[in-house]
């Protein structure tokens, strides 16, 4: 035990929701607003128009210490509505009581029609110069530091509902450059479900809740999904991405992002490079098991985005690394025989490596979640001089999409004059007037040629940083409703994909199309599924179909001849562990020291211990340390590995009618919710330390020999606690299939 950690209170663990501690009273003795929490940070204070307003950004939220009207008249009560006496009507005249209500009933704007469910987050990337003979973006420069705002998503969802789906996530950066916003809009899928972005409707259509109950909420398992991938089989290479774990990530943090598109980066000589972008979490890729995905859904809807804040705030900020696959731009795009311009494709990491061009570094959680994660407006057309789009018939659609939407979803064509999206480079546009302008345009000649205003705004050269639109040579031909015969292999990358999984990703898999094509009402669909299955794989089909007691198709199909990519499992590796969370079970029979030297362990290795007891309140008589969780509040899917340091009795409320968890009830030994809580976190492959001997492990249910379970004093746990993690979970204990 260090010698501090004895009179020493642990800190709180991430989430409190207010900057200083409560008063039981209502406090009313006028002061300032509070000031943010210390990982709060609000969008730069720059004006609509770019420029630096070295303001403090606090001074962009309330003001003053009384309630004020809209306008800033000082008010008395807010609390009764004018009346004609105490028991009449309500005056028409009540100015204040129509203001508020008026403006709380117009506080919802339209969600965003996918990717409604998000967070977003702000953070620093540094180039590392690695780029410079590419492009023209300053960003990638050695050592330049630029802000970014990034939002995480899920796509079919709608804004309220659970961030731990099946589905593919969003991962969408908005660079504020010196040349202007670079947006990266990615997913953490590397390819797309369609191929022409005029069929981005009907996948979207098919994705979301059938139109007539609005049911099922946010999820692929269901008729129109199956439907439309089994007939317009482009999307299958995409599906099965959808049917892995990549589908359910464990957070935010252990994503990898795509920018699916072939980009185009042009360097000073006007030499051009086709690349695709990569984020590389520092973390690793992981995911959750599907049953903890199901289950968070009910106990924590909010679980990415609580852990993506909380490990902010506790000072794990996430990080990965931008990269980059470089191809020669020749004149049919195509790399290896992979036709660039096809969305449905990747380029395995082994015949393209990605090399790394800066650092993102995630420093701060929003101020005001709705200014910020809900006005953030991204666009794949928000180019930096140096990158260029590509002849990709899904970007090209997407360069439409993007502005259009906002005009909807943010009330008018001055979305950019947000806070969130203000650019951070000087803006001189001549965009005038329209639904909230809050530039204020001087000068009367907002049209070129003019002379009146002098001339200005100016069109820049490439001395002065213009972007450029890469002369591009476009092959004659006619005018066609069609794509090039290239785009017509619809299954072998699915098939690349398949086989690059560890048999306990294929296990998972398997069980991930069963369990969306069970969900299927109508049998022919589940049938047209399987036979696109066959022709990925003869044994996937035949598993699939054995799980939902089908017969399995044909076999004899012919399957492509692919080499798999091994830099497409998750499995194996060793990876930090900043910000996975411990629960770690107490209760006054726990030697105080230990738990205390446990907790520091643990947080010096960069993990976030929470302690779990039967009741909240102070766990021993002398020592000021309470639980953070109880065994009502909490369910093991909220850790990532448990440690017992006390084996609990049944509590008073372990008891069905006060916890289901608890089941059957009190005849144990053990409360039955920490059964439960172990249980679980032994099937999960999670990590489970035993402070004590083998028979207190015993007590448990649990041999001291299995993978992943550390029986002995602090040190021993908190080592292999922290060794477990850092490979994300105890694969062995899971016995695959094949
Ligand atoms: Fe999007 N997409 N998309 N998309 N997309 C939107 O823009 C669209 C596509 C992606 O956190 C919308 O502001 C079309 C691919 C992300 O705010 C909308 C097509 C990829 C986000 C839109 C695509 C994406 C969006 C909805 C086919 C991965 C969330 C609200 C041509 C590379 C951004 C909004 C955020 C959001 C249209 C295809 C990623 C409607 C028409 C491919 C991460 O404009």
């Amino acid at each position: 035990m260090s010698p501090s950690s004895k009179d020493q209170p642990t800190p709180p663990p991430p989430g409190a929701p207010a900057a200083a501690p409560v008063s039981l009273e209502e406090p009313t003795t006028p002061h300032e607003p509070l000031p943010p929490k210390p990982e709060q940070q609000s969008p730069a204070t720059v004006s609509p128009t770019g420029a630096d307003l070295d303001a403090d950004p606090t001074q962009m939220g309330q003001q003053g210490a009384f309630l004020t009207t809209s306008t800033g008249a000082r008010l008395r009560d807010t609390d009764h509505s004018l009346r004609a006496g105490p028991r009449g009507p309500t005056l028409l005249q009540d100015h204040h009581l129509r203001e508020k209500i008026t403006h709380f009933d117009h506080e919802r704007i339209p969600e965003r029609v996918v990717h409604a469910r998000g967070a977003g987050a702000h953070g620093t990337f540094v180039g590392y110069g690695a780029a410079s003979d590419l492009t023209l973006a300053a960003f990638l420069e050695k050592d330049v530091e630029t802000p970014v705002f990034v939002r995480f998503s899920t796509v079919a969802g709608s804004r309220g509902s659970a961030d731990t789906v099946r589905d593919t996530r969003g991962f969408a950066a908005k660079f504020y450059t010196e040349q202007g916003n670079f947006d990266l809009v990615g997913n953490n899928i590397p390819v797309f479900f369609i191929q022409d972005g005029i069929k981005f409707p009907d996948i979207v259509h098919a994705v979301k809740p059938h139109p007539d109950r609005e049911i099922p909420q946010a999820q692929s398992a269901h008729d129109t999904f199956w439907d439309f991938v089994s007939l317009h089989t482009e999307a299958q290479h995409h599906t099965i991405w959808a049917m892995s774990d990549r589908a359910i990530p464990r957070s935010y943090r252990h994503m990898e992002g795509f920018g699916v598109h072939t980009f185009r980066l042009v360097n000073a000589a006007g030499d051009t490079t086709l690349v695709k972008f990569h984020w590389k979490p520092r973390l690793g890729v992981h995911s959750l098991t599907w049953e903890e995905a199901q289950l968070l859904g009910g106990t924590d809807p909010d679980f990415h985005r609580r852990d993506l804040y909380d490990a902010i705030e506790s000072g794990a900020h996430p990080q990965w690394e931008l990269g980059i696959q470089a191809f020669e731009d020749t004149p049919d795009q195509t790399f290896e025989g992979i036709d660039l311009l096809d969305p449905t494709k990747l380029v395995p990491e082994e015949l393209a490596p990605v090399q790394p061009l800066g650092l993102l570094t995630l420093t701060g959680t929003p101020t005001n979640f709705f200014a910020e994660s809900e006005q953030v407006a991204f666009h794949v057309g928000n180019l930096v001089p140096g990158i260029d789009v590509t002849d990709d018939p899904l970007l090209q659609v997407r360069l439409f999409s993007y502005v259009d939407t906002q005009l909807t979803r943010l009330g008018g064509p001055n979305f950019n004059q947000l806070p969130i999206n203000r650019p951070h480079a000087p803006v001189n546009d001549m965009l005038r007037d329209g639904m909230h302008q809050t530039a204020v345009h001087g000068g009367v000649a907002p049209y070129r040629p003019n002379s009146l205003d002098g001339g200005c705004p100016f069109v820049a050269g490439d001395a002065e940083g213009a972007f450029l639109d890469v002369p591009q040579a476009v092959a004659a031909g006619a005018r066609v409703r069609e794509l090039s015969a290239s785009f017509d292999d619809h299954f072998s990358q699915a098939r690349l994909f398949w086989l690059s999984m560890s048999p306990v990703e294929q296990d998972h898999i398997v069980q991930a199309y069963t369990f969306e094509l069970g969900k299927c009402f109508d049998e022919t669909i589940r049938q047209r599924q399987l036979i696109a299955l066959a022709q990925i794989d003869g044994e996937l089909a035949a598993e699939v179909a054995a799980g939902l007691g089908m017969p399995s198709p044909d076999p004899a199909v012919d399957v492509d001849d692919v080499t798999p990519s091994p830099a497409l499992s998750q499995v194996g590796g060793s990876w930090p562990v900043d910000g996975r969370t411990v629960g770690v079970v107490v209760d006054a029979t726990a030697d105080a020291d230990d738990v205390v030297s446990l907790s520091e362990e643990l947080r010096d290795a960069g993990l976030t211990p929470l302690l779990v007891a039967a009741t909240g309140g102070p766990i021993w008589p002398d020592r000021d340390l309470s639980a953070h969780r109880t065994l009502l509040t909490t369910r093991s899917v909220e850790f990532d590995a448990v440690v017992v340091a006390a084996v609990l009795p049944p509590a008073p409320d372990a008891r069905q009618s006060r916890d289901a968890k608890a089941g059957a009830g009190t005849t144990t030994a053990v409360d039955p919710r920490l059964t439960l809580l172990v249980d679980e976190a032994f099937r999960h492959g999670k990590g489970i330390g035993v402070v004590g001997d083998a028979g207190r492990a015993a007590a448990l249910g649990l041999a001291d020999d299995e993978a992943g379970i550390a029986v002995g004093d602090v040190a021993v746990v908190a080592a292999a606690i922290v060794d477990g993690l850092s490979q994300h979970r105890a694969w062995d204990r899971f016995t695959p299939t094949r």
